[in-house]
């Protein structure tokens, strides 16, 4: 088999995003338009040549194809092995989990996480380093300069390889191993999480839940774990067959997207437990009946109830929260007497201080939390470190909630997105907003005062890298935030994020409907930024 060099020029806009690069399928469709940034990744990379990586992705639509184009390129470039999920399948955890297990120096997932899928919705490629975790952005800022100067991609000329069967098999010079996608990934939750307790849960007949994998790839992940390996009833896994498109939903595990498990979870005979996780298995949302759990509030939780399960019973090292996640993280470090950093949104900044020892646990609000057992946010982990709690503590995820925010405060949270709106208007309204940070200090906005407003900035305290306008952040002297950022991982005009949280100390107060609660800080935050006129929208188009 001969190596091809094919001759090509650059695509505009092969910048990654918050998490890999994001576009509509039929953009990956076009001729070398995959290609292109596939090579750009083996020309920045180079330990690659003579290494092995790891490929998988969410088994959405092109997920298929784009392996056949990613393994005949590996081969091309030199990559001395490679290992593939059987059918192409991969959870974004178990490509850090299989990085890290056996070494290679990097994986590639495919996956544009919880965007639709489908012949006209969406994909994605992102590159893991060595540590398992997304590439830090000096990387991809690499990457994408590569892009800007193509001129030719290596190939091989040869035909697509079975996917499906478990084995080894040659393209080129290269070994391709097949491999199960679920085992490995599976064992290592077996050694975090008391499986015996999680057990006993289930058999005890006082305790009923459902996972919804929303037609995604936790589905055989999730019928391994909870069925098989904890002998959860045949069925407690929904929408467990994994599909192309997800069945045509969004596969974002939300109040507003997963509607079908959150009326399970309510009512009087609702279920004591829901959880759910996206497109490509790294987020998680936690319900109990009648009780969604802010992932703010489930990050604080795990960890300061961590000493709790096996895998973290001798503490916690420090935790990490990206910028908007709600402060209730910090409130448990303090009393831990452990560090707490905030870092920008996306993985890829907590990556540094897992690698360095000083973090364990981290967390961001837009449902993902994970820990320094990979270098990915991790949807199943955090629904089996619930369950581990669950079984220890017997008691239900409202008590566990309620009493946390008796201990610590309740920090009220919600994000408000508005999607699909005009880029121009979207970045005239962050625009306007730098324009006031400065005055904004010492003055007052209903009946808050604000003590500071910046345009959020952060140096990596482990390897001292700067990124800048990671958001819009308004703090308040009673504690309250409001934040503005627009998002990096669509693909159509601009989604603004608008992220608010106050603290609540008093218990009497904590049973309040929130977004009731937080009513008055809306108003704020919307009159500050004139959304109404600025991006012509009156209200939201998700709540979380
Ligand atoms: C969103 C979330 C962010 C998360 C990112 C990737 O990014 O806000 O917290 O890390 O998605 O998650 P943005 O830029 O749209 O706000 V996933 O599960 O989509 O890989
Ligand atoms: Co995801």
């Amino acid at each position: 088999m001969e190596t091809q060099s094919i001759a090509t020029t650059p695509f505009d806009g092969q910048r990654p995003g918050t998490s890999g690069l994001r576009k509509k399928v039929k953009v990956f469709q076009q001729p070398h338009y995959l290609e292109n940034f596939v090579q750009a990744i083996f020309d920045t990379q180079p330990d690659l040549a003579g290494g092995a990586l790891v490929v998988g992705g969410d088994g959405r639509y092109f997920n298929r194809e784009a392996i056949q184009i990613i393994l005949r390129m590996a081969a091309a470039n030199g990559v001395r092995k490679i290992l593939v999920g059987r059918g192409g399948i991969l959870s974004t955890p178990a490509v850090s989990c299989l990085i890290r297990k056996y070494q290679t120096q990097g994986g590639i997932v495919l996956s544009a996480s919880h965007n639709p899928g489908g012949p006209d919705e969406d994909f994605g490629i992102k590159f893991n380093a060595a540590n398992g975790g997304p590439a830090p952005e000096s990387v991809t800022d690499a990457m994408h300069a590569r892009t800007c100067s193509i001129e030719r991609y290596l190939t091989l000329a040869t035909a697509p390889i079975d996917l499906d069967r478990l084995g080894t098999l040659q393209l080129g010079e290269t070994d391709v191993e097949i491999i199960d996608p679920v085992s490995d990934y599976a064992d290592l939750m077996e050694s975090l999480f008391d499986f015996n307790a999680i057990h006993q849960l289930f058999n005890s007949g006082a305790f009923s839940m459902r996972f919804d994998a929303m037609h995604a790839v936790t589905g055989p992940y999730a019928v391994e774990i909870l069925e098989n390996r904890l002998g959860a009833a045949p069925g407690t896994v929904m929408n467990a067959i994994a599909r192309e498109d997800f069945g045509g939903g969004h596969p974002d595990p939300n109040l507003a997207h997963a509607q079908e498990l959150v009326a399970l979870t309510q009512g009087g005979d609702g279920l004591d437990f829901g959880a759910a996780s996206d497109g490509d298995g790294d987020r998680n949302m936690i319900l109990g009946k009648n009780f969604f759990v802010t992932p703010s509030d489930s990050l604080a939780v795990l960890a300061a109830n961590a000493h709790q399960t096996p895998g973290y019973s001798a503490g916690i090292r420090g935790i990490a929260r990206s910028m908007p996640t709600s402060q209730a993280a910090n409130r448990v470090a303090d009393f831990l007497g452990v560090e707490c950093f905030e870092t920008p949104t996306g993985w890829k900044f907590f990556g540094n201080l897992l690698d360095a020892g000083r973090i364990t646990l981290c967390g961001e609000e837009s449902f993902g939390t994970g820990s320094d057992h990979l270098r990915e946010k991790d949807g199943l982990w955090a629904v089996l470190f619930w369950l581990n709690l669950l079984a220890v503590r017997q008691q239900s995820v409202a008590a566990i909630v309620t009493e946390h925010w008796r201990r610590f405060g309740r920090n009220f949270y919600t994000r408000h997105d508005y999607e699909g709106v005009d880029l121009a208007g979207a970045e005239g309204l962050m625009d306007h907003l730098r324009i006031l940070l400065a005055d904004l200090p010492g003055t007052r906005l209903g009946d808050q005062s604000v003590s500071y407003a910046d345009d959020f900035a952060y140096t990596d305290p482990i390897d001292g890298s700067h990124s800048e306008h990671q958001g819009i952040r308004i703090g308040f002297e009673s504690g309250a935030r409001i934040i503005y950022r627009l998002s990096g991982t669509g693909t159509e005009g601009a989604t603004l994020r608008v992220y608010l949280e106050y603290f609540e100390p008093d218990p009497a107060c904590h049973q309040q409907d929130t977004q009731e609660a937080m009513q008055p800080l809306i108003l704020i935050a919307r009159e500050l930024a004139q959304i109404e006129t600025r991006i012509v929208r009156d209200a939201p188009d998700v709540i979380t």
